[in-house]
C-alpha cells in the first residue's frame, strides 16, 4: 500500500531534526479539524461522492491513514484526543456522553473531564502555544456557580438517592470542567451539541464566548433544509433568512482568533457539530445531492470502488452485502443522505477559508493539520457512510470506531501518500506534544502521572515505518473489543446489546483483520486460545479503567 514516493522520504533526519532545537526555525502551528459522525468513506479522497476538494487537497499535499481509530462515540473520542488516555480513566468509559442524564457517581461514568489529568492545550499553553477552541466540547461542565436554574436542573437530574451530594465542591468541579478551565485560552462553541445548526435573529440558543453566553452574527441569507422532524421542534424548514450556521459560524470565530495570535505559535482545535443529527444544511445543497444518492445500491458500490481506487481498501478483500432496502424507505433514505452530504461540503468550504486565512498570514506551510471524524457515521447513515465497513457509531464493528485520517504539513509529512500504520486518536497528545517539542509530565497537581496511553506516531507522519500497538481496547455500553497487534480482533457481545438485555450468556467473535477487515467472516471457533488470551487481557483492561459488567449498570439504571 505504501507508495514509491514515501518509501524514499530520508526519515531519520526528519525525526532528529525536530528534537533539535532550531531557534530561527519558529514551531509549528497544529490544527485538529474534527467533524462529528462523518462515515469513513465520506470524503471524495476515502472513497465518497461528496464534493470535497478542500479536504481531498490536504490529502494530496498530505499523507492519509487507511487504519486508524477513534473511540466510537462523540465524548469517548474527545476524552482521549484531550487527554491520551483511556476513556474511561477520564471519565467517559462504557459510551459515556457528557451531560447530565446518563452518568453514574463512578470515575468511569462521570462524564465529566477528570481533573487528575493534564490536557492537550494545558500542556501546549505551559510550552507557550496560544490555545484556542471553537465549535463543540462535551465533556461536561457548565458555569454554575452563579446561575441558579443550572442548579436546579443539576439536582433534578442528580438525585441524592442515587448517591449524588450537591454543594461547593461539586460547584467547583462542574465549572472547572469549562474549556476556559481546562486550558483554552479561548473558547467559541457548545458545551453541549444535539441541537440545531441554523438560529435566526431572536432565537434561544447555547453558545459560549469563553464562559459566558455569547452573541451570534446572522450575516449570511441561508435557505433553510432539515432531514425529518426533529425532537427539538426545528420551526425553520423551509425559510429563506438572515441566519447563523454552526459550520460557517465557528470557522468565523476559528478565523478571527488566529488572527489575534502574535508572536508565538497556536494550537487549534476546531470541533465543528456537521454533519450529526439534526441534519440541517442550505436547502440548494441538498437538492445538489438528491441525484446523487437516488440509487443506494449504485451508491454503495461506487463507495466499494471508490475506496479501492483511493487505496485506503485492499482490492481483492472480502465485503459486507449491499443493505437491503425497502422501496418505501428509499427516498427518506436518500434524503438524510443528501443532507448529511450537504453539512459535509459545507465544512469543506470551511477548510478552504481555513487554509486561506493561513496562507494570507505566510503560516500554511508552518500549520501541522490533522483532520477526522470523532466516530462513524450515525445508524440513519451509515449503510453508505461507513462503506466498506460494517457497523455505525456507538456500535464497535469497525464502521463505528475507523475513522478517515488526514495529516499534512509541508517539508515534513511527506505529500500523497497513504499510510496503513495502525494507530488511534489517544495518539494524537503524544504527537502533538512531540512537534511541539513540549515533554509530558510526571506528575500533575501534586500527584504522580504515568505516561499516556497513546504513542507519537511522528515516525509515521514523517515516512517511518512504526509496528502496530500491543492492544487497542474500546468498550460502549455491553459491548468490549480489542485489537491484538493490528490483526485479531475480539469483539464481546458486539451489537444494539442484545446479548445482555434479553439472551442468556455472551457472544464472542473473532475477525483476522489482515485478511478480512469488513469484518465478513467470524473464525471465533477456529481461534480458541485467542478468544481466552483476549477476553483475559480486555477483563483487566476493563479492570484498570473501573468498567463495571454492564448487567450491573443495567441493575441501577438503563442509561438508553
Ligand atoms: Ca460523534
Amino acid at each position: 500500500m505504501f507508495r514509491p514516493a514515501f518509501l524514499l522520504f530520508a526519515f531519520s533526519a526528519s525525526v532528529l531534526s525536530l528534537s533539535a532545537k532550531e531557534p530561527s526555525e519558529p514551531r509549528p502551528n497544529i490544527i485538529v479539524v474534527l467533524t462529528d459522525d462523518s462515515g469513513f468513506s465520506d470524503p471524495g479522497c476515502f472513497g465518497g461522492q461528496i464534493d470535497t476538494p478542500q479536504i481531498d487537497r490536504l490529502a494530496r499535499e498530505g499523507m492519509r491513514f487507511s487504519n486508524f481509530y477513534t473511540a466510537g462515540r462523540c465524548s469517548p473520542t474527545r476524552a482521549t484526543l484531550l487527554t491520551g488516555r483511556d476513556s474511561a480513566l477520564v471519565g467517559f468509559g462504557a459510551g459515556m456522553l457528557g451531560g447530565w442524564n446518563r452518568e453514574f457517581p463512578f470515575p468511569a461514568y462521570r462524564a465529566r473531564l477528570s481533573p487528575d489529568f493534564p490536557t492537550l492545550p494545558e500542556l501546549l499553553r505551559g510550552g507557550g502555544y496560544a490555545t484556542l477552541m471553537v465549535g463543540k466540547w462535551h465533556l461536561g461542565g457548565s458555569d454554575i456557580r452563579n446561575t441558579p436554574r443550572l442548579q436546579e436542573g443539576w439536582k433534578k437530574n442528580h438525585p441524592e438517592s442515587e448517591g449524588w451530594k450537591f454543594g461547593p465542591e461539586e460547584v467547583a468541579a462542574e465549572f472547572g470542567a469549562m474549556p476556559v478551565q481546562r486550558g483554552f485560552d479561548r473558547f467559541f462553541g457548545m458545551i453541549e451539541g444535539e441541537t440545531d445548526f441554523f438560529y435566526l435573529s431572536g432565537d434561544a440558543h447555547k453558545y459560549l464566548d469563553g464562559n459566558t453566553p455569547a452573541t451570534l452574527d446572522y450575516d449570511r441569507t441561508y435557505t433553510i433544509a432539515t432531514h425529518g422532524k426533529t425532537k427539538f421542534g426545528f420551526p425553520h424548514a423551509g425559510k429563506t433568512a438572515a441566519a447563523f450556521y454552526d459550520t460557517d459560524g465557528v470557522t468565523d470565530r476559528a478565523v478571527g482568533m488566529i488572527q489575534e495570535v502574535k508572536g508565538r505559535p497556536f494550537f487549534l482545535y476546531l470541533a465543528y457539530r456537521a454533519p450529526h443529527a439534526p441534519l440541517q444544511a442550505p436547502a440548494e445543497l441538498v437538492e445538489k445531492y438528491l441525484p446523487r444518492f437516488s440509487n443506494i445500491s449504485g451508491a454503495v458500490e461506487a463507495r466499494k470502488s471508490g475506496v479501492v481506487r483511493e487505496g485506503v481498501f485492499p482490492a481483492g478483500a472480502p465485503v459486507q452485502e449491499n443493505p437491503e432496502l425497502k422501496k418505501d424507505k428509499a427516498a427518506d433514505l436518500a434524503h438524510a443522505l443528501a443532507t448529511h452530504a450537504a453539512m459535509l461540503e459545507v465544512v469543506d468550504q470551511n477548510v478552504g477559508r481555513l487554509m486561506q486565512a493561513l496562507e494570507q498570514s505566510g503560516q500554511a506551510d508552518n500549520t501541522a493539520i490533522f483532520f477526522l471524524s470523532d466516530n462513524g457515521a450515525a445508524a440513519e447513515v451509515a449503510d453508505v457512510g461507513n462503506v466498506p465497513y460494517r457497523g455505525c457509531k456507538a456500535l464497535l464493528w469497525e464502521g463505528g470506531t475507523r475513522t478517515h485520517f488526514i495529516a499534512r504539513w509541508p517539508d515534513r509529512i511527506p505529500a500523497g501518500g497513504i499510510n496503513p500504520t495502525v494507530a488511534w486518536v489517544a495518539d494524537l497528545l503524544p504527537t502533538f506534544l512531540q512537534i511541539a517539542g513540549v515533554t509530558y509530565p510526571d506528575s500533575f497537581q501534586g500527584h504522580p502521572l504515568s505516561p499516556p496511553e497513546g504513542r507519537s506516531i511522528l515516525p509515521a507522519l514523517l515516512g517511518e515505518k512504526m509496528p502496530p500497538p500491543g492492544y487497542l481496547f474500546f468498550n460502549d455500553r455491553g459491548q468490549q473489543s480489542v485489537i491484538f497487534q493490528g490483526r485479531w480482533k475480539l469483539l464481546i457481545e458486539p451489537g444494539w446489546y442484545g446479548q445482555t438485555h434479553e439472551t442468556p450468556g455472551m457472544a464472542y467473535v473473532v475477525y483476522d483483520l489482515q485478511t478480512d477487515p469488513a469484518e465478513t467472516r467470524n473464525v471465533a471457533s477456529e481461534n480458541p486460545d485467542l478468544v481466552k488470551r483476549l477476553t483475559e487481557a480486555c477483563d483487566a483492561w476493563q479492570k484498570k479503567c473501573g468498567i463495571m459488567d454492564y448487567a450491573e449498570i443495567l441493575k441501577l439504571k438503563d442509561p438508553h
